[in-house]
């Protein structure tokens, strides 16, 4: 039928090669997204938990916080996040370890950065984050405020030490 009018057939034609790219191009686009997301370790950080902001310091496991060991070469980091530091704001783990580190904050937004890492997220008031990361290489790895919190934004930082 179409086959009987050949310039029917033509714009038939024309049609499907705008068609196909207008197809392919998104679904081409999505698949290399996901692939580098999964390819790069990348994760969403959610939401662990509710906490009360005034609460912190008589809260597990913010009432300690610091660096824990949970079972050989693993471990978790809690932090507090505040105008304009982190407590602690420096932890030193063996290479080969896998750090969690769990985050709250006392006053306002922040942001957790580990240069260097998939580490990256916010801290939030009334919130906990919490991100799982593996050290394999030994160096020193700047942690960064990366929202801006104040005056003193700039000086925000801790830093990861892995011998
Ligand atoms: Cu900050």
């Amino acid at each position: 039928m179409i086959l009987k009018n050949p310039e029917k057939f033509m714009a038939y034609l024309f049609e499907v090669a705008w068609i196909l790219p207008s197809v392919a191009i998104p679904v081409a686009v999505i698949t290399a997204v996901v692939l580098t997301a999964f390819a790069v370790g990348l994760r969403v950080p959610d939401v662990a938990g509710r906490i009360d902001p005034q609460a912190i310091t008589v809260t597990e496991p913010f009432d300690e916080p610091g660096l824990r060991e949970l079972a050989p070469g693993k471990y978790q980091a809690t932090m507090i996040a505040q105008v304009f530091l982190f407590t602690p704001n420096e932890i030193e783990v063996p290479a080969g370890s896998e750090v969690t580190f769990v985050l709250t904050s006392r006053d306002v937004i922040h942001g957790f950065k580990i240069v260097g890492t998939s580490v990256n997220m916010m801290v939030v008031p009334g919130q906990i984050s919490k991100l799982t990361v593996r050290f394999d290489r030994p160096g020193e790895y700047l942690i960064v405020c990366h929202e801006y919190c104040g005056s003193g934004h700039h000086v925000m930082s801790g830093k990861v030490i892995v011998y």
